[in-house]
């Protein structure tokens, strides 16, 4: 069990991720405890979870099923080595996430995190062009304000500068469409936004620059998640997906977060109705319980891949974890409450209480944005001058002390509850929320 009383010095050997070291560690903020819309801090103190952990605990806290799937699991099998070999709940939860894709993306490949699941996914767009006698296509299209986890593909994709600008060497041959955020276009919209799906026509010109044949896959979030919740302009993704197949080009749709219920379709492409690829997951997947991403690819793309001698591995790229059986069977466990409880189309169902709850922020101190969709929030601040970020930071602490978890990104606060979230919850987290803006 957490001590309540870790001392500075016990604080000291863990080097946090994504996080102000020093400033955390001398004010720190702990949970110990989580069950169903909350957490709880290790003094007893209750906190409705705003954000679904980090957009992964989707059918909310300490799901029995996921604990006892994952016990049996560890004690029946706790490991079985996945090249070369298999054991049957890979399989079965591989037909449990086709069962949840669009029609033609039926081939899934196992990792252990978003980060991973990008990086295979551009793996796979490489040798697919090669097996098919196109190995000049080896250039990589991201966005401006793309996040795609922080391997070295998934930053050079990728457009969170503070994410790429310490760290120089990246992937070669990369460029990135402009992002789509636009206040002065879009502010206060609800739902997807009527400017700007003229900025996918952005690729036309990319592609004219570098040539078709140079250039593997574009690689977009349907909605930008971690650099501030960025609605996808109306008609935007199918422009993308026109000009990607005019051109030959593999579309990506990184839904790590979209994936599994966010917007109130199984996934975003179902959503949108643009059917890419591949799809980039993980988070939901298992609902945060043990780590675990994946892949889905098209029939055509593994088609590719299954030529020449039986006896030759097709794809040389895998992880000593891919498809672990203890992350399998918390993936099992979490698609049968997904499925019996309908929590991937919950979302469809609540939109319209939660989009009124978000815009009505609207004329808050500071609140120069609201956006929404499906159970994603967003609320843009007004920047202290001179001070990027911190007026978001003091929220977050304040909504904290509140007993509410948001995240917050830039001067955005993003909001992305369990998916099981009801209406009190709902009128609650934005109370405490109105409370924290009022200051
Ligand atoms: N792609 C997308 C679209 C993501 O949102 C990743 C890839 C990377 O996943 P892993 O499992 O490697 O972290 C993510 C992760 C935030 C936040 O504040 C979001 C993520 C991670 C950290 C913070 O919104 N998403």
């Amino acid at each position: 069990p957490m001590s309540a009383q870790l001392d500075r010095a016990q604080l000291e050997a863990f080097w946090m991720p994504f996080t102000a070291n020093r400033q955390f560690k001398a004010n720190p903020r702990l949970f110990a405890r989580a069950s169903g819309m909350h957490y709880w801090t290790p003094d007893g103190r209750q906190v409705l979870d705003g954000v679904a952990g980090l957009w992964c605990v989707n059918a909310g806290h300490g799901r029995k099923e996921i604990t006892e799937a994952v016990s049996l699991q560890i004690a029946e099998m706790d490991y079985a080595p996945p090249f070369q070999m298999g054991h049957p709940a890979a399989f079965e939860l591989a037909n449990e996430v086709v069962k949840w894709l669009p029609d033609g993306l039926d081939h899934v490949f196992f990792t252990n995190s978003g980060s991973e699941s990008v990086d295979t996914a551009l793996k796979i767009a490489l040798a697919y062009h090669r097996a098919r006698g196109e190995g000049t296509r080896t250039r990589f299209i991201g966005r401006e304000r793309g996040y795609h986890g922080v391997g070295f593909g998934g930053i050079s994709v990728g457009g969170m500068v503070n994410n790429r600008k310490f760290f120089a060497a990246q992937l070669p041959g990369v460029d990135h469409l402009p992002h789509t955020h636009d206040l002065k276009h879009n502010a206060f919209t609800r739902g997807e936004p009527e400017w700007g799906a003229h900025l996918a026509d952005e690729l036309e010109r990319i592609v004219a620059l570098h040539d078709a044949s140079n250039i593997a896959a574009v690689i977009v979030e349907p909605v930008a998640g971690s650099t501030g919740v960025l609605m996808p302009p109306k008609g935007y993704l199918k422009r993308l997906r026109e000009i990607c197949t005019k051109h030959g080009i593999l579309l990506i749709f990184d839904e790590v977060i979209t994936g599994f219920g966010r917007l109130g379709a199984p996934f975003a492409a179902e959503y949108f109705g643009v059917i890419p690829d591949m799809i980039t997951m993980a988070k939901g997947l298992t609902n945060g319980a043990v780590p675990m991403g994946a892949v889905a690819a098209s029939r055509q793309i593994y088609d590719a891949f299954m030529h020449g001698p039986e006896g030759a591995i097709e794809l040389f790229h895998g992880y000593t974890y891919s498809a672990h059986p203890v992350a399998c069977a918390a993936g099992l466990a979490t698609q049968q409450i997904y499925r019996r409880d309908g929590l991937l189309t919950r979302a469809r169902d609540v939109a319209d209480y939660w989009a009124d709850a978000v815009h009505s922020l609207k004329g808050l101190p500071h609140v120069i944005d609201l956006r929404n969709l499906g159970l994603i929030g967003a609320i843009e601040l007004e920047p202290i001058p001179g001070k990027p970020s911190a007026r978001a930071y003091d929220a977050f602490v304040r909504a904290f002390e509140k007993g509410l978890l948001i995240r917050v990104t830039g001067d955005i606060i993003a909001l992305s509850p369990p998916l099981i979230i009801e209406k009190q919850h709902i009128d609650e987290l934005f109370g405490k929320l109105a409370d924290v803006l009022k200051g």
